[in-house]
């Protein structure tokens, strides 16, 4: 050990600190014998330098609200955020690196934001954490508008992160530069992994266009830097890209994939497989690091790096006396801020709720979701959203409020532009630094565009309020690519999302007030583009029920139905005149208006037994989409109408007529099942 000691001395300290880094992160994924060397040893330098330089944060705290943001786009690397973690002195103790990868660890394969303190977005589908970082700034210019006063800077933070080519290929990654360029977010800086080197080899196989060309005409502020250990020329392009407060900033550091390593350097096999004892040991040689040690942090670069306590305790400590005056000031402004930060709701809120009075007519779920969201938005001025250019559409606009663009950073309407995956992912990014409720709208059929992010969003717990109009066929004349068929099926397949297809105007009211009080996951709400009636509730089931996902719309006299009918959405209204079809040829009919499966499914066993008792297995179901999955409600022996090929472009009454979608097939379907049951 004596030795090795010797062999540590002859480092600087920048230099023991920097090797601390890539040997954590080299022996953790040698252990797990599985992860992602190469990227850390190359960009441990700048991470090294923005990390001990610049970055205000509080590492005792990890959600102190004016922290600065830290984003691992490139999440296959995440060795090196738990090292900086453990190192800064966050709650991740060396224990956790030595179980990277391992069942119930803190240091999962990739950056998971809810499992490791100081983590701040869940990365590794790459293009993610690039367009988080734009939507983490976007709510930091938001809420410094709104909050900050002359001599009060309550909310200043910069959004830093570190991309790497993966990111800039994939083309989440250009809609959200486009945006933030726009938008002018100065305070965004990204440092860029420029290693040449992706998973097939050098990127020149795939990826020759003059990347820094691209950010100069999204007009960032663009720097390069030719040496990635250059900690000078790093610190200093660090402190230009905070000066140029006008323009987020990208600055290309050229590193070497699996920096030190004397076999892999610069080599794809560097990046996602372990060195190797072999190679683990001569890269330890070749850095002058004792090359017998395992997971070693050498005394000095621990005290070094834990300044970062001290500090941060310092800024908060400061950071905490400004709130304290500013709550004196500006008492009410600083109760909407806890209000704002713990996602909490008006307590009035409930009178602000519009209520729409039957109508045989009625009006477009779209349209009276505009109107809900109008009554509302007044009072929630934490709910900012906007559309993927839809808006005139998704009914989406905020009346009498301004836009979100650059210099005008107060306003709640933000125009994403025609980019649903860079909506969905900056939404996740607003979502994640807390304080607002983030909406955005674009047609069903383009939530495939957003479906990477909208998945994200459900994992990592987000709220958020996705807006989807134009849901079935009903849509019409735009035809079989604007129709959705499968969508509905597939976002009732995520995990922790919950989608709500409302069947008129009041059903929508409902639709809004749950997912505003969903706190803990994102909420789909599937609307119409076509008119539907208003339903008179006196003799129905009442709207609030919604709120159990499916009720019994209408019942028989008795409430012993021989069939039941259920269907969701702007198939409710053709399933009511169904029943009473049925009625008249003295046939028991339920409805059952099936808002959310999500929402029914988590209902006690007692209430869907007493929607959908065992006994009636004479079921039909109707819904404008594919039929699948409608089977966990009708049984083997109900019947599933719903559409399971793709539209077609025609006025959509004949379409309907043409699919089956008619009160006369579900007529005839239900008393052929009937019929068939009684033999
Ligand atoms: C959306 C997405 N597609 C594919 C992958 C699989 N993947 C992980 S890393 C990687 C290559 C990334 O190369 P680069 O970003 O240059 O990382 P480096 O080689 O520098 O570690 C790929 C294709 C992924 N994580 N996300």
């Amino acid at each position: 050990m004596k030795g090795d000691q010797v062999k540590i001395m002859k480092n600087d300290l920048d230099t023991l600190c920097i090797n601390t880094i890539r040997m954590l992160c080299v022996d953790a994924v040698q252990q797990a014998n599985s992860g992602h060397p190469g990227m850390p040893m190359g960009a441990a330098a700048m991470a090294y330098t923005l990390w001990t330089r610049f970055l205000r944060h509080n590492p005792r705290n990890p959600s102190w609200p004016n922290r600065d943001r830290f984003v691992l786009s490139a999440g296959h690397g995440s060795m090196l955020l738990y090292s900086l973690l453990h190192l800064a002195g966050y709650d991740l103790p060396l224990d956790e690196l030595k179980n990277f990868r391992q069942w119930g660890s803190r240091t999962p394969g990739h950056p998971e934001y809810g499992r490791t303190p100081g983590v701040e977005t869940t990365t590794g589908p790459l293009g993610q954490g690039f367009s988080n970082g734009v939507g983490i700034a976007v709510a930091e210019r938001f809420l410094a508008a709104r909050f900050n006063k002359p001599g009060f800077t309550i909310v200043d933070h910069h959004t830093y992160g570190i991309v790497s080519d993966g990111d800039l290929m994939e083309g989440i990654s250009h809609e959200a530069a486009s945006l933030a360029g726009h938008l002018g977010l100065g305070k965004l800086i990204y440092l860029y992994d420029d290693n040449h080197i992706s998973i097939e080899g050098s990127t020149d196989i795939a990826f020759t266009e003059d990347r820094m060309k691209r950010f100069e005409a999204y007009k960032w502020h663009v720097q390069q830097i030719e040496d990635g250990n250059d900690l000078v020329a790093i610190a200093g392009a660090i402190e230009k890209a905070q000066k140029e407060t006008d323009k987020p900033s990208i600055i290309a550091v050229r590193t070497h994939i699996g920096f030190g390593s004397p076999n892999k350097q610069d080599t794809p096999s560097a990046h996602g497989e372990p060195l190797g004892p072999e190679e683990v040991f001569r890269t330890k040689e070749n850095l002058g690091w004792p090359s017998d040690s395992s997971f070693l942090i050498p005394e000095k670069a621990s005290t070094h790096f834990l300044q970062a306590q001290v500090r941060g305790n310092t800024m908060e400590q400061e950071w905490n006396e400004t709130f304290h005056a500013y709550s004196q000031s500006f008492p009410d402004l600083a109760d909407t801020w806890h209000r704002w930060m713990s996602q909490e709701l008006p307590q009035d809120l409930e009178k602000y709720f519009p209520s729409f009075p039957p109508d045989p007519k009625g009006i477009a779920t779209r349209a009276a979701s505009g109107k809900v969201l109008n009554a509302l938005a007044p009072h929630i001025p934490n709910l900012v959203g906007g559309s993927a250019d839809l808006a005139p559409s998704n009914k989406t606009l905020i009346s009498n409020e301004s836009d979100f663009h650059a210099g005008t950073y107060e306003g709640r309407n933000i125009h994403f532009g025609v980019r649903e995956h860079g909506m969905g992912s900056i939404m996740n990014g607003m979502a994640l630094h807390g304080g607002l409720i983030p909406y955005g709208g674009t047609f069903l059929i383009f939530s495939d565009y957003m479906k990477p992010a909208i998945r994200l969003a459900a994992m990592m717990g987000l709220q958020i309020i996705y807006v989807f109009t134009h849901d079935s066929i009903g849509l019409g004349e735009d035809g079989p690519t604007h129709q959705p068929i499968e969508q509905l099926a597939s976002l009732r397949s995520i995990p922790n999302l919950i989608v709500l297809r409302p069947a008129d105007a009041n059903e929508v009211a409902q639709v809004w007030r749950i997912a505003l009080q969903r706190k803990n996951g994102p909420s789909a709400l599937a609307l119409t583009r076509q008119s539907l009636p208003t339903l008179d509730r006196s003799a129905l089931g009442p709207a609030e029920s919604v709120a159990k996902g499916g009720y019994i719309l209408k019942d028989t006299d008795d409430g012993r139905p021989e069939i039941i009918l259920m269907a969701s959405g702007s198939e409710v209204p053709i399933t009511l005149e169904a029943a009473r079809e049925l009625e008249k040829q003295k046939i028991k009919a339920r409805v059952v208006n099936m808002v959310s499966w999500e929402l029914f499914d988590e209902q006690p066993i007692d209430y869907r037994e007493s929607v959908l008792p065992e006994k009636v297995s004479a079921r039909v179901s109707l819904e404008a989409g594919c039929t699948q999955g409608w089977q966990k409600y009708t049984g083997a022996g109900g019947v599933v109408l719903g559409i399971d090929h793709f539209g077609a472009s025609a006025p959509f009454q004949k379409l309907y007529e043409e699919f089956g979608i008619t009160a006369k097939n579900m007529v005839k379907t239900g008393l052929q099942l009937l019929e068939r049951k009684r033999r």
